[in-house]
């Protein structure tokens, strides 16, 4: 029985060494040490023996156990650390790799050619005014000349949500809200960026949301000249000095006499081309002079004041300056068309 012991002692101990998971550990403390184990079944023949020889045995089997238990928690322990150490080489951030470089985003290029424009103005002595984009229909439509039911209100689609308030289709009532705020008393002096909407349907050329700068300047002995002087300014700020403009008339139901401005084409030098369409000039933005209704309607003596009014689409300045074909690229945000206008 001693042999026996010692035998399962050593073929434990071997089995131990070769155990490389938890499983394989398992299977071999049952086997050697379980109820129907090994030790037990050497233990089983005890009856055989003497008196004297049963206590040696017995602690043999004891100090057996004990070795081979010893044994399995330390290989239990050195097989923990192992997987530990595998896992933290794996898992390691090597701190010497380069980073990843940030995504560094920009303003919009429409954003962009806003601030262009008010640049130029403010620097002129203008002022930025905002208002609501929900607007009433007295601002939107009836301070600036065009009653309930006038034609000319067909040429402006709109989106109501009550009888009384829509989607503003110009950024006009925001001049017509800054003028009434003068309480009559000049000069006014502003550029009115943002957003409109109109019930347009989409195309390469459309949208039913848009932007709009218009411009407003009232005082007294403001002229038609100082109208064109302004105009041929942002002309050459936006296009460049050798650019003439030519004013068309044209009609608006809030200024009188109205006109249309063109710029001579860039491409063709006014010969003649696809962007002019043969005309050798690109028609930019419309304005006029305030019609006296819309001064009286904001409080302000149309005998002593007068002034002049523009207003323009940002979208197709940026358009004819950076050769854009299609509006919709300003809305879809696609990065490839963003980012091509960062440097500008
Ligand atoms: C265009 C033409 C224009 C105005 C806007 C205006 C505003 C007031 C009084 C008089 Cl408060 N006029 N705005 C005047 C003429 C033309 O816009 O084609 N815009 C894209």
């Amino acid at each position: 029985m001693k042999e026996r012991l010692q035998e399962i002692k050593e073929e434990a101990l071997k089995q131990i060494q070769s155990s490389d998971d938890e499983k394989q550990l398992q299977d071999v403390r049952v086997y050697f040490l379980g109820k129907k184990g090994q030790i037990t079944e050497v233990l089983k023949g005890m009856g055989k023996l003497s008196k004297e020889e049963r206590p040696v045995i017995g602690q043999l089997a004891n100090e057996v156990r004990d070795e081979i238990t010893e044994a399995l928690e330390s290989k239990k322990t050195k097989l923990e650390q192992a997987a530990m150490e595998r896992q933290l080489k794996e898992e390691s951030i090597d701190v010497t790799l380069p980073g990843r470089p940030a995504q560094v985003g920009g303003p919009h290029l429409l954003r962009k050619v806003i601030r262009n424009i008010e640049d130029l103005f403010t620097g002129m002595g203008y002022q930025v005014a905002e208002g609501p984009e929900v607007e009433t229909d007295f601002y939107n439509f009836e301070s600036l000349n065009l009653p309930k039911n006038h034609p000319a209100r067909d040429m402006q689609d709109s989106f109501f949500i009550t009888e009384e308030l829509l989607m503003r289709t110009q950024t006009s009532p925001v001049q017509a809200r800054t003028l009434r705020k003068h309480e009559g008393k000049g000069p006014v002096k502003i550029i009115c960026p943002g957003k409109v909407y109109r019930r347009d349907t989409d195309d390469a050329t459309h949208s039913h949301q848009f932007t709009q700068i218009e411009g407003l300047y009232v005082d007294e002995n403001v002229r038609m000249s100082d109208l064109k002087g302004t105009l041929n300014e942002f002309a050459k700020h936006l296009f460049g000095e050798e650019r003439a403009i030519r004013l068309r008339p044209s009609f608006f139901p809030f200024t009188e006499p109205s006109v249309e401005m063109d710029i001579s084409c860039k491409i063709c030098g006014g010969e003649g081309c696809s962007v002019c369409k043969g005309s050798g000039w690109i028609e930019i933005l419309g304005a006029g002079m305030v019609h006296p209704n819309v001064l009286e309607m904001a409080g302000f003596d149309s005998e002593k004041y007068s002034g002049f009014a523009f207003g323009m689409g940002p979208e197709r300045i940026a358009m004819l300056k950076y050769g854009i074909e299609d509006i919709r690229h300003f809305y879809t945000n696609d990065v490839r068309f963003l980012k091509q206008f960062h440097g500008v």
